[in-house]
């Protein structure tokens, strides 16, 4: 039942931000009786869907949810109290809720109301599912994706910046998914001076999605008046050291970052996009940016598209800055999924802690 929980809360993946997704399963024995998720920020929560889909059928119920239900009144009123209103007599959570609005509190009013509650069951998979809002929430900052495309001799581009294309057509339709499960796609002015990417997600299909915010890391702000981030149906945020000055009528899209001896602070960007209610990031750049927040180790996952080329020792490395010298002071990473996509393979990996 939980897993039936998870998977439909995942349904939520392209359209929940800021807000965690959450499913959940109300039964009767072993009879499902009504179940939902929650679908958008100011629309009804997991709980209450999924209590509307059962009508008469959740009093003496089992209800199976993803987090906690909330105690709190936000966009929407508290899940406990319509748990509580409609009678279930048992909530087994997968796990607590860090919202310091809820926080053992939606427990709490459960238990108070005499519904048996237990909490933990499938957590480690319930954590994975918004990891990048739980990163948000217990770490100021949120969780942070690159992608990249490398040939077989680990290539990012060619010594002249161009790189269309490394990988085949399936692999870039497939990070459009990625990039819908982000709250900002981030990207340098040096991607935008070269590439002229649009950063935005197409689908081939009708599936709904939250369009992610564009972010370009651009100190000078050379790039404000070009390039196709700027089009589209999604906002672009410039981030610029204090002493540029934005255009007229744009200090909307812009917002000052910390820099340091000419290069940004990026844990100071990764926590001013928290601010923001960015959960998930997913950084699609070039050699130095990608190199800048592994040297950072401001990098939880990499999303790797290999591709059946060679591209010879003139090209550019996937990482730049990386200066090892020793063996002791290489980066591990672990790998977490390997894909066939199209001709390339997918890696999906998470560098190991230094
Ligand atoms: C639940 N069930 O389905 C969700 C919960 O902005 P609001 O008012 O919708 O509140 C958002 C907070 O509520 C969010 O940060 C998280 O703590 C909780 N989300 N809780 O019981 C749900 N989506
Ligand atoms: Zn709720």
């Amino acid at each position: 039942m939980m897993a039936r929980a998870l998977r439909l809360a995942e349904k939520g993946a392209y359209t929940t931000r800021p807000n965690p997704m959450v499913g959940c399963v109300l039964t009767q024995g072993e009879v499902v009786v009504g179940e939902g998720f929650h679908v958008r920020a100011g629309e009804p929560h997991a709980e209450v869907n999924a209590l509307a889909a059962a009508g008469g059928q959740s009093r003496g119920a089992t209800a199976y949810v993803t987090l906690e239900p909330c105690a709190h009144t936000g966009r929407t009123g508290p899940c406990a109290d319509a748990l509580i209103q409609a009678g279930v007599a048992r909530v087994v959570a997968a796990m607590r809720d860090p919202f310091i609005q809820v926080d053992g509190e939606g427990f709490a009013k459960l238990e108070a109301a005499g519904i048996r509650v237990e909490s933990g069951l499938m957590q480690s998979q319930a954590r994975a599912l918004n990891r990048g809002w739980l990163s948000r929430l217990e770490r100021g900052r949120p969780w942070l994706r690159i992608k990249l495309a490398t040939s077989l001799d680990g290539r990012s581009a060619l010594a002249s910046g161009e790189s269309k294309w490394i990988s085949g057509e399936a692999s870039r339709l497939d990070v459009h998914r990625w990039r819908a499960r982000a709250g900002a796609i981030l990207t340098g002015a040096g991607t935008v001076l070269i590439d002229d990417p649009s950063l935005t997600v197409r689908f081939e299909d009708d599936t709904a999605f939250e369009p992610p915010m564009r972010v370009v890391l651009d100190p000078g702000l050379a790039t404000v008046a070009r390039g196709r981030v700027r089009e589209g149906g999604a906002p672009t945020l410039y981030l610029h050291a204090p002493d540029a000055k934005p255009p007229r009528g744009m200090a909307a899209q812009t917002a000052v970052a910390p820099v340091h001896e000419g290069r940004f602070d990026l844990d100071a960007v990764l926590r001013l996009l928290a601010q923001r209610e960015i959960n998930e990031v997913q950084v699609e750049a070039g050699a130095t940016l990608a190199g800048a927040f592994l040297a950072a180790h401001l990098v939880d996952e990499i999303l790797l598209y290999v591709a059946p080329v060679l591209l010879g020792d003139r090209a550019r490395p996937l990482f730049d800055g990386l200066h090892i010298d020793e063996m002791t002071q290489r980066l591990n990473v672990q790998i977490v999924d390997t894909r066939r996509i199209g001709d390339d393979v997918r890696l999906l990996l998470q560098p190991q802690a230094p």
